[in-house]
C-alpha cells in the first residue's frame, strides 16, 4: 500500500487569492442557472407540503379547489418530484461543479458538455412537469407500475438522468486532468466525496434507466401491453436507496469541508472522512431490498442479507457524528468553551450559514435513529406504509439535506452574486423555523404512524374515518406545516433580496477544503478507482442478481403476459 503526500499546497488556499477566478467567471451564470431551476421547482413543491398537511388535519380539512393540484395524488406527485428529484438534482449538480472548480482551481474540462448536461436536464424537467401539471402523471415520485403516466413523464425523467451522466463525465474528466498534473497528491476531500457520489449515482441510475426505457416508456407508448410489477419495483429500489445518499453526500461535503472553514478550524480527521465517503459509495446500493421487506416476490435470504448491509451503511454516518462532534468541539474551545459540553453553545448560533447546517445535523439524529429502526425487519413490518416513514424522510431529506443545502445556498449565493446576504436576521429566523417545524412535523407524523395512520392516503380529504388516536397528531403536523410555510416564504424573501436589493459587496471566498492534521496519513488506495469499480460491480452482482433473477420471467422478458407479477 503506497502512501500519498498530503496535497497541502492545493487545498490550504484560503480562496482570497483564487488564481483562476477570471477563467471561471462564467460560473456565475452556469451555476446560477442550476440554482435558479432548483429554486423555481422548489417554489411550487415546497408550498404543496403545508397544503397537504392542512388538508389532512381534522382541525382544518382544507379543501380549496386549486386550478391544478386539487387531486390529492397529483399534488403529492408534484411535491415529491419537484422537491426530492428536481430541486435536489439541480442543486447537487450546480454545487458539485462549484466545489470541483474552486477546490481543484481549474475550470471544468468542457463547459460545452456541462451546458449540454444542463439543457438535457431542463428539457427533461419541463417534459415531466408538463405531464404532472396536465394531470397525466399522478404516479408519485416512485412511479411504480401498474400506475401509468404519460410518456413525456418517463422520457423527461430519463433525460434528467442522462444529463447528470454527461455532467458527471465532465467532472471525472476534470479530475483526471488534475490527477495527471498532481502525481502523488491526494485530491481535496470535497472533490473525493463528489467523485464517490457520482460513481455511486451512475451505477445506481442504470437500474431506473433500464426500468424506464424497457418497461415504463414502451408501456406508456402502447408498444407493450403488460409489464412486470415486481421487476419494476426491484429495478426502482436498486436506484431508489442510493438516491438518498446521492442527496446526503453533498450535505456531508458541506459539513466536512465548508463548515470547518466557516468556523475557522481544521476538520478533526480528513482520512476518516475519506473512509466515510468510500463506504457510502460501496454500501449504498446493495441494500435497497429494505424497501421491499413486505414484498412477497423477494426471497427471505435476500431480505436478510440486505438488512445486514443496511446496518453497515449506517456506520459511515456514525463515524460522521464522531468526526463532526470533535471538529465542533475545536470550534467551541476556540470560542472560549472550557467545560465538557459547553462547546455546543459556544458556536455562532446567529449565523444563518452555520445554523442551517446545525439544524440539519440535529434533525439527522432523529432521521438516523428512525432509519435504523426501519431497517429492522420486525419493526419494518409494523412501520411500513404508515406516516412513520413520512416522519423519517422529512427529518432526513426534508431536514438534514434541505437545511444543509440552504446553508450552502446562503454561502454560495453572495459569492455568485457579489452582494452580501440580504436580511441575515430573516435567514437565521428561516433556519430556526424550519428546524422547529420539521422537528414537530417529523415527530407528529411518526407518532401518527405508530397509531396506524396510513401513508399516501387522502385521509380526511375523501371523508375517510380518522381515529381519535391519530387526529391530534395530524393537527400537530398542520401546525408544523404553518411554521414551515412561514420559513419557506422567508427563504424566498432572502434569495430575492440578495439577488436584487442587497447593496453591500460580498467577498468572493472560495470554499476550499480544510484539511485534517497536516501529517495525516492517506493511503493511496482511496483513489484506486479501478479497484472500487470492481468492488461495486461485484458486490451488486452478488446482492442484486439473485433478487432480479428470481423475479424476472427469463423466457418472455420483463413484459411477460401471464407472469405472476405481470400487470398493467
Ligand atoms: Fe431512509 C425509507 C433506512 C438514511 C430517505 N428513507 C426512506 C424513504 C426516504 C428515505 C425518502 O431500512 C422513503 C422511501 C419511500 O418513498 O418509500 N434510511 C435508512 C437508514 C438510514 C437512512 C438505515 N433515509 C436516509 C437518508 C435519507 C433517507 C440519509 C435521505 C437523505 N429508510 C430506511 C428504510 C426505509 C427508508 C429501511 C424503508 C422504510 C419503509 O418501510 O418504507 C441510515 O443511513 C441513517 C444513518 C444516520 C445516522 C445519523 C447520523 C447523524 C449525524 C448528525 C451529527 C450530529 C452532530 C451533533 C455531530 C446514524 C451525522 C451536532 C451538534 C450540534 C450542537 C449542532
Amino acid at each position: 500500500m503506497q502512501s500519498v503526500k498530503p496535497a497541502l499546497q492545493s487545498t490550504e488556499n484560503d480562496g482570497r487569492a483564487f488564481p483562476l477566478l477570471s477563467t471561471i467567471a462564467s460560473e456565475k451564470w452556469f451555476i446560477g442557472a442550476h440554482i435558479f431551476v432548483a429554486l423555481a421547482a422548489l417554489s411550487i413543491g415546497i408550498l404543496l407540503g403545508p397544503y397537504q398537511a392542512f388538508r389532512r388535519a381534522p382541525a382544518f380539512l382544507l379543501q380549496i379547489d386549486l386550478p391544478v393540484f386539487s387531486y390529492y395524488y397529483q399534488a403529492l406527485t408534484a411535491h415529491g418530484v419537484l422537491n426530492a428529484l428536481v430541486f435536489t438534482t439541480f442543486f447537487i449538480m450546480g454545487s458539485s461543479y462549484f466545489v470541483v472548480q474552486r477546490s481543484l482551481q481549474r475550470p471544468l474540462k468542457s463547459m460545452q458538455a456541462a451546458w449540454v448536461a444542463f439543457w438535457l436536464m431542463t428539457v427533461g424537467l419541463l417534459m415531466a412537469a408538463f405531464a404532472i401539471i396536465t394531470g397525466q402523471a399522478s404516479v408519485l415520485y416512485t412511479f411504480y407500475p401498474p400506475m401509468q403516466a404519460e410518456w413525456t413523464f418517463y422520457l423527461g425523467l430519463a433525460l434528467v438522468i442522462v444529463g447528470t451522466w454527461v455532467g458527471l463525465a465532465d467532472v471525472f474528466a476534470t479530475y483526471f486532468d488534475w490527477r495527471k498534473e498532481h502525481p502523488g497528491q491526494k485530491v481535496p476531500l470535497a472533490v473525493y466525496a463528489i467523485l464517490c457520489n457520482f460513481a455511486m449515482w451512475f451505477t445506481a441510475s442504470l437500474g431506473v434507466a433500464i426500468e424506464v426505457l424497457f418497461m415504463l416508456l414502451p408501456m406508456s407508448l402502447g408498444l407493450i401491453d403488460t409489464t412486470d410489477v415486481q421487476v419494476a419495483r426491484i429495478l426502482f429500489w436498486f436506484f431508489g436507496h442510493p438516491l438518498v445518499y446521492f442527496w446526503l453526500i453533498p450535505a456531508y461535503v458541506s459539513w466536512y469541508t465548508m463548515m470547518p472553514k466557516q468556523l475557522g478550524v481544521r476538520l478533526f480527521s480528513d482520512t476518516m472522512g475519506r473512509v466515510v465517503f468510500l463506504m457510502l459509495m460501496i454500501f449504498s446500493i446493495p441494500i435497497g431490498v429494505h424497501h421491499l421487506y413486505v414484498d412477497p416476490g423477494v426471497s427471505e435470504a435476500a431480505k436478510f442479507m440486505h438488512a445486514l448491509l443496511t446496518f453497515v451503511v449506517a456506520a459511515p454516518s456514525l463515524l460522521t457524528i464522531f468526526n463532526l462532534a470533535a471538529t465542533l468541539e475545536r470550534s467551541g474551545r476556540k470560542r472560549g468553551a472550557t467545560g465538557l459540553l459547553d462547546w455546543m453553545w459556544k458556536q455562532p448560533w446567529g449565523n444563518p450559514v452555520i445554523v442551517s447546517q446545525f439544524g440539519g445535523m440535529i434533525l439527522f439524529i432523529f432521521g438516523g435513529i428512525t432509519g435504523i429502526m426501519n431497517a429492522s425487519f420486525n419493526l419494518n413490518v409494523a412501520l411500513h406504509n404508515t406516516t412513520w416513514v413520512v416522519g423519517h424522510f422529512h427529518t432526513t431529506v426534508g431536514g438534514a439535506v434541505f437545511m444543509t443545502y440552504i446553508g450552502m445556498l446562503y454561502w454560495m449565493l453572495p459569492m455568485l452574486r457579489g452582494r452580501k446576504l440580504f436580511w441575515r436576521w430573516a435567514a437565521t429566523l428561516q433556519a430556526y423555523l424550519w428546524l422547529g417545524g420539521m422537528l414537530i412535523f417529523g415527530g407528529s407524523m411518526g407518532r401518527a404512524g405508530l397509531e396506524g395512520a396510513i401513508r399516501r392516503t387522502d385521509l380526511a380529504g375523501q371523508g375517510a374515518y380518522i381515529s381519535d388516536a391519530v387526529a391530534p397528531w395530524l393537527n400537530m403536523s398542520a401546525f408544523a406545516g404553518f411554521l414551515l410555510l412561514i420559513s419557506a416564504v422567508l427563504l424566498y424573501v432572502v434569495v430575492i433580496g440578495t439577488l436584487f436589493f442587497s447593496k453591500e459587496e460580498s467577498e468572493n471566498v472560495a470554499p476550499l477544503a480544510t484539511e485534517g492534521p497536516k501529517d495525516e496519513y492517506a493511503p493511496g488506495i482511496f483513489e484506486k478507482w479501478n479497484l472500487w469499480v470492481v468492488v461495486i460491480i461485484g458486490s451488486n452482482i452478488v446482492m442484486w442478481l439473485p433478487v432480479l433473477l428470481s423475479a424476472v420471467d427469463l423466457v418472455n422478458g420483463f413484459w411477460a403476459v401471464g407472469n405472476p407479477g405481470a400487470a398493467r
